[in-house]
Formats: C-alpha cells, sequence, structure tokens
C-alpha cells in the first residue's frame, strides 16, 4: 500500500497535471464544434479521447497548447512557490503581468487584458486598483479568478482559512467583483476537499455540504449557495447536460462555471450514460467539455478538482506525452507539497 506521503505526492501531480490537460484538451472545443449527422459533443468528445489513445506515436510530438487558464495557474504557483506558500500581492501581480506580455496570444478574456500590463508597473501604489476600476467600478466577475487557482487548494487541511483569505485576495489583483473572487474561494476548497478526501468513504453529498458551509460564511448575496443547494438535487436526478447548462451554466462568468466543474468531478465518479469510458479522469474531462460552452476552463477546473482526488496515477499516459506544461506543472506540485510538508 502506497505511503501517506506517496499519496499526497501523486495527489498534488494530478491536481496540477489534471488542470492543465483540462485546458489543453478543452481549449480545440472552445469555439463551437461542427457535428456530424446524429452526433453529439458528447460522443465527438469520446471519439476524441479514444483516438488519442490509438494514435499516440502519430501524436508524438505533437503539442495541445494551454491557454490563458495554465499561464496564470503557472503564475500562481511560481509565486507561492517563490514567497515559502505566503501569498505577495506585488510577486503576484508582476508575474501575471509578466506572463501575458511575453505571451499575449494564450486567449485570456476581454477585460482582463486591460489592466494586466499595469500588474508589473511599480508606479501603480495600490495594486489592487486597477482590477476595482473595472466595469464602472464593479468589478469583473469573469471565471479568471476559479480557473487559475488550483495551486492555492494545495496545502493542508487545517489551513482552509489560509485557502479562503489567499484565493479572495489574490483573485482581487484582477477581479474584484464578490462573484468573482467567491467563485475562486469555492474552486480552492473544492481541490482542497477533494485533496484529503478518502476515496473509500466518500460521499458526494457531504463534499457539497462543506462547500455549503464555506460560501455561507464568506458570501453575503447567496448566489453560489443557491446552486449548491441545486447541485445536491442534480445529483440525485442525474439530468441530462443541457439541463446542467440551463441551471449551472458554462460561460466565461464564474458563477455560470465554476459549480459546473464541481458537478462534473462530483458526477463522474459514476459511470456516465454515454460516456464508455474506465477511467474517471477521462471520463471527468469528456463530461466537462460535453457541456460545450468554455469548455477548457470548465475541463481545467473540473480536471483540477479531479486529479486531487484520484491522484497522478488516474491521468491517462497519452496525456502527458500531447498536452503542453504538464512538466512544469508536475515539478510545480512537488515544490508546494515540499512547502507544505516543511510546515506551510
Ligand atoms: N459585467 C458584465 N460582464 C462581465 C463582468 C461584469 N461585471 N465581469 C466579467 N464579465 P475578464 P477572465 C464578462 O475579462 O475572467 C478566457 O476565455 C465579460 O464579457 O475579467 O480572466 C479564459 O479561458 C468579460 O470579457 O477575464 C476564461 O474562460 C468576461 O466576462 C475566461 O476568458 C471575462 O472576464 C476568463 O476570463
Ligand atoms: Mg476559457
Amino acid at each position: 500500500m502506497a505511503s501517506a506521503a506517496s499519496r499526497l505526492k501523486s495527489r498534488f501531480r494530478g491536481s496540477l497535471v489534471g488542470a492543465v490537460a483540462g485546458d489543453c484538451l478543452g481549449a480545440p472545443y472552445e469555439c463551437g464544434t461542427q457535428l456530424p449527422e446524429g452526433g453529439t459533443l458528447m460522443s465527438e468528445v469520446v471519439k476524441f479521447m479514444q483516438n488519442l489513445g490509438k494514435n499516440i506515436d502519430k501524436e508524438k510530438g505533437r503539442k495541445f497548447a494551454f491557454t490563458d487558464d495554465t499561464a496564470m495557474a503557472r503564475s500562481v504557483a511560481a509565486s507561492l512557490i517563490h514567497c515559502k506558500g505566503k501569498y505577495d500581492a506585488r510577486d503576484m501581480a508582476r508575474r501575471f503581468s509578466e506572463e501575458y506580455l511575453n505571451e499575449p496570444f494564450r486567449g485570456y478574456g476581454g477585460n482582463v487584458i486591460e489592466i494586466l500590463p499595469a500588474l508589473g508597473d511599480p508606479c501603480v501604489k495600490d495594486i489592487y486598483s486597477p482590477a476595482e476600476s473595472q466595469f464602472n467600478g464593479k468589478g469583473s466577475f469573469g471565471n479568471g479568478g476559479g480557473m487559475r487557482i488550483a495551486p492555492v487548494g494545495l496545502c493542508s487541511a487545517e489551513n482552509l482559512d489560509r485557502v479562503i483569505e489567499i484565493a479572495r485576495e489574490s483573485t482581487k489583483l484582477t477581479h474584484s467583483n464578490e462573484l468573482g473572487y467567491n467563485g475562486a474561494v469555492l474552486q480552492a476548497c473544492a481541490v482542497n476537499f477533494a485533496l484529503h478526501a478518502d476515496p473509500v468513504t466518500f460521499n458526494p453529498d457531504g463534499f457539497v455540504e462543506s462547500l455549503l458551509k464555506v460560501m455561507g460564511r464568506v458570501e453575503s448575496d447567496g448566489v453560489y449557495s443557491d446552486k449548491l443547494k441545486r447541485m445536491r438535487e442534480m445529483l440525485k436526478t442525474d439530468p441530462t447536460t443541457d439541463d446542467v447548462v440551463e441551471e449551472l451554466g458554462n460561460e466565461v462568468i464564474a458563477h455560470l462555471s465554476i459549480l459546473s466543474a464541481v458537478y462534473s468531478f462530483l458526477r463522474c465518479i459514476q459511470p456516465v450514460q454515454g460516456i464508455p469510458l474506465e477511467n474517471a479522469m477521462e471520463r471527468t474531462i469528456t463530461y466537462a467539455i460535453s457541456l460545450d460552452g468554455d469548455t477548457d476552463t470548465i475541463a481545467s477546473m473540473a480536471g483540477a478538482i479531479a486529479g486531487a482526488f484520484y491522484g497522478i496515477e488516474e491521468v491517462p499516459k497519452e496525456w502527458m506525452g500531447v498536452c503542453e506544461g504538464v512538466d512544469d506543472a508536475m515539478e510545480q506540485a512537488d515544490q508546494l507539497l515540499d512547502i507544505m510538508l516543511g510546515g506551510d
């Protein structure tokens, strides 16, 4: 039996690699998909996954590129590693800015690009002020906080308050709207709960209940809490993907995408009709992409939660060969684990 330390290492790696793979494999579906006569998006994604395995030699060297989700998550992880697990707003903001200016083509959100250059400017006195000025002072509620937050969730279970605080504060660098940063808090906590869950006794209802407790503490408007309560019902009734999208959304905004990622993880613990894939990571990413819309980000967030639960062994080998950024994610996962074991 694997030791507790090696299980944890596997789950840290699974989470960051799961996030990268969801981003890379979801990205080709983001702008809509031409479906064959009688085909569904789900059946197309299943074929894509099956062929990814069969054509591994042909695919050799071919990389599915990552997008802004991974670009920003790498900066979050790099900053936490550099600051030995502590949150340093200036350091993280500068990394977001540099990453964007180096590779602006990664598919960043339409509004966040207006403030990313300023986040590296030492003359900006209040580093949170560029984000606060967005959307006439209301701030962004895009899902850009949730999409990058997995590294924050990778710490011990006793540090949940710190997960919440770092997720909120680091998201405010770009998303000052409550819905934007609370969505990131929810996603970071989902990663943390999955990381420490016992797969043998795991209970999806209890998982949702734990998230409800967090959201009850942090949100003032109840938007996420109401949707979590709906999700609890949905887990009992197994709705169609269209109904899931109707309830939980598939858009680039936080409150209409992050819960779809959480639901994808919870739903795919069990087999899903229409997805004849035995591997649970494959099933989860396939399901998340089948929700259509913001496929890369929903699959990336679902992959981060699922990877923290199942560990790196459940990530298909083929993904490791074809997804850009996997090696860096493995390295960052190991470094974050070292920080945690060093007493974060
Ligand atoms: N009012 C109206 N629309 C909004 C608001 C608001 N307060 N906030 C956000 N939006 P952005 P992100 C809409 O630019 O969150 C990439 O595809 C608005 O249409 O802050 O980092 C990634 O892969 C705005 O352009 O960036 C993610 O999927 C959009 O939400 C996503 O974009 C995105 O918000 C992440 O984007
Ligand atoms: Mg996206």
